[in-house]
């Protein structure tokens, strides 16, 4: 079935696959890859985008399971380069469906002419350093060949399903599907015996819609999560005309915080307050709802004994809601609040409270097997016509794994990282010149703002190619001991944050087998972006360039303007970071 959005977009006109030359090629048409292009075309690059899917906006192209939606507020969650596009857009709600994220990244690509560079339906499946041309050989499931000064990945850090190969998988008779990969046209499950597998953040916006259409609904829960009310409502005109009245101070702000997001939050020790005071500011927290919960005191994520006060909080709120007292309790996470990332939701809780929806416990038993007609747990037979696969993504990592990625002397990427990724920055990685990543492990991505981090991102590449292009060089690649020590400093404040310490999708561990590692920065997004400026002003410091008459030179600064901003130390000082105070959510 086509898309129901119009995203169909004639090939560029160049498809020749002998020949084709660009100064960049960019895998992914995302929000990171879209962005890149604009960025790319801005300063005179050549550039062609390949692209999985039949149209732009990846995560939101892929996700279309009922409830999917973003959980950080409209007015935050979009482009921040173009106040005139700012201006022009409203959104309908706080908190913004997938269709209208997706209408959004349409309009953006019509907007700014991008389609003409992208070509859709195309896979990247390898992409070659070669010695000899110091460039990029990149080829497609559609048989292009062309060749680049610049490989950047744009492939998202959400976007390659994990799909567990549960035995017999083959034999069931209904319907499979995973919330990644959504069928465009839609899945009727009215009337219909529905089985879900996982309560991470896209079971849990899925459950309540599935169970208003299902028959019945059974819930195939491993570990439970921690969930917090959306209150999500229709956007408020005033505070759009608030934001709208001076978007890009508000911008500025939340580029300040540590998440790149701006919210109510208080950086008051838990452990400080009385038990009353705790509650009082839990509860009216609670009632805001949403992400910026985490936000309540700012040692939650540093101090067990603080957190476990959030926690019990979390767990009366469910014992509360769920009826039925054994649900409840495996509903009831007993882990740390906030370690994996919080779930938002809308009527979550209270769906377990209809006599159609059941909880299933595969937490010591696991999924036995699938047979002709369901799932078999601690040999209990289910049955069902449809199962949806809510098990997420190899993480940060998994999207390049897919694409034979090859450096210098044949080292594949995938070699390089099977112990856990390794890069400067988020950025790059030694032995692969000229190869940049956004949003790469190593980066703030998933625990900032994501359109914030992707648009800092590209646009301190473009600044580095530009740079390149005007002292002539041919190569940049990261310096191993530079990249060694940031990958130390990524580990070594990881363990600050209590974030660190269990089994979740940051450090790899819900695939089995793969390397137990934190993947991204979590040492504050305005710490990391002034690291990445200085990296610049000081001549790409602990890069080596290759090639260029004049090396290492102080860059002109174009596209990273906005960026290079003093930073504001009274809110997220090394010394907060020290005394654990740095609320990040
Ligand atoms: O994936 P998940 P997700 N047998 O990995 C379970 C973002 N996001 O798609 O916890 C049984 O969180 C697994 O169990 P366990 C957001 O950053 C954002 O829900 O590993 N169960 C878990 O319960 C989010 O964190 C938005 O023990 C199995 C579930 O499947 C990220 O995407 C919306 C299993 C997977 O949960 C990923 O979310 C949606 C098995 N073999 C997503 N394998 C918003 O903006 C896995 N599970 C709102």
């Amino acid at each position: 079935m086509p898309d129901t959005i119009p995203t169909a977009a004639p090939k560029p006109a160049s498809r020749d696959p002998g020949t084709a030359r660009f100064d960049v090629v960019v895998v992914g048409a995302g929000f990171g890859g879209m962005y890149m292009l604009h960025c790319l075309r801005k300063l005179g690059f050549s550039a062609r985008v390949y692209e999985a899917g039949g149209g732009v906006g990846g995560t939101w192209y892929w996700n279309r399971y009922p409830g999917a939606r973003c959980d950080v507020e409209s007015m935050q969650y979009s482009y921040s380069f173009d106040d005139a596009l700012d201006q022009e857009w409203s959104w309908s709600e706080k908190y913004s469906p997938q269709p209208e994220i997706l209408d959004y990244a349409n309009h953006v690509a019509d907007r700014y002419e991008l389609r003409q560079d992208i070509q859709f339906d195309t896979r990247v499946t390898a992409t070659t350093f070669d010695e000899a041309t110091q460039r990029w050989s990149v080829e497609t499931d559609q048989g292009d060949r062309v060749s680049a000064q610049f490989c950047v990945m744009a492939v998202g850090c959400l976007s390659a399903a994990n799909r567990p190969d549960f035995a017999g998988i083959g034999d069931f008779q209904g319907q499979i599907y995973h919330t990644g990969e959504w069928p465009h046209e839609g899945v009727d499950l009215s009337g219909k015996r529905v089985a879900i597998i996982g309560t991470g953040s896209s079971a849990i916006q899925a459950i309540p819609i599935i169970a208003e259409q299902a028959k019945s609904l059974t819930v195939f829960q491993r570990s439970p999560s921690y969930t917090v009310p959306a209150r999500n409502a229709k956007l408020d005109p005033e505070v759009e005309a608030a934001v709208k009245a001076d978007y890009p101070e508000f911008r500025a702000k939340a580029r300040m915080r540590p998440t790149g997001v701006y919210f109510l939050f208080n950086a008051e020790s838990a452990l400080d307050a009385t038990p009353e005071e705790r509650e009082q500011q839990y509860e009216e927290s609670w009632v805001r709802g949403g992400l910026p919960f985490l936000g309540a005191y700012g040692d939650l994520l540093f101090e067990k004994e603080a957190n476990d006060t959030i926690a019990e909080f979390a767990r009366r709120k469910i014992r509360k809601t769920v009826k039925d007292p054994a649900t409840a309790t495996l509903l009831s996470p007993d882990n740390v609040f906030g370690c994996k990332r919080l779930c938002v939701d809308t009527g979550y809780y209270e769906t377990y409270n209809q006599p159609h929806v059941r909880l299933v416990d595969v937490s010591k038993a696991p999924i036995e097997q699938i047979i002709r007609t369901g799932l078999v747990v601690n040999g209990e037979e289910h049955e069902v016509d449809v199962i949806i696969c809510a098990t997420g993504f190899a993480a940060m990592t998994g999207s390049f794994e897919k694409i034979k990625i090859t450096g210098r002397d044949g080292l594949t990427l995938t070699k390089k990282w099977e112990a856990g990724p390794r890069t400067y920055l988020g950025l790059s990685t030694n032995g692969f010149p000229n190869f940049f990543m956004i949003t790469g492990p190593g980066s703030p991505s998933v625990l900032a703002s994501m359109i914030q981090s992707i648009e800092q991102h590209a646009d301190w590449m473009v600044d580095c190619f530009a740079h390149m292009r005007d002292i002539g060089a041919k190569t940049i690649e990261p310096v191993l001991q530079d990249e060694n020590d940031w990958v130390d400093h990524v580990n070594e404040v990881a363990k600050i944050s209590l974030r660190s310490t269990c089994s979740s999708w940051y450090v790899g561990a819900n695939i089995p087998g793969r390397p137990r590692v934190f993947m991204p920065y979590i040492g504050g997004f305005p710490i990391y972006v002034d690291r990445c400026n200085k990296v610049m002003d000081k001549g790409f410091e602990g890069f080596v360039i290759d090639g260029g008459e004049v090396r290492n030179a102080p860059p002109k600064i174009r596209n990273t303007e906005r960026w290079h901003v003093p930073l504001k130390m009274d809110i997220i000082s090394p010394a907060a970071i020290a005394a654990k105070r740095v609320p990040i959510v």
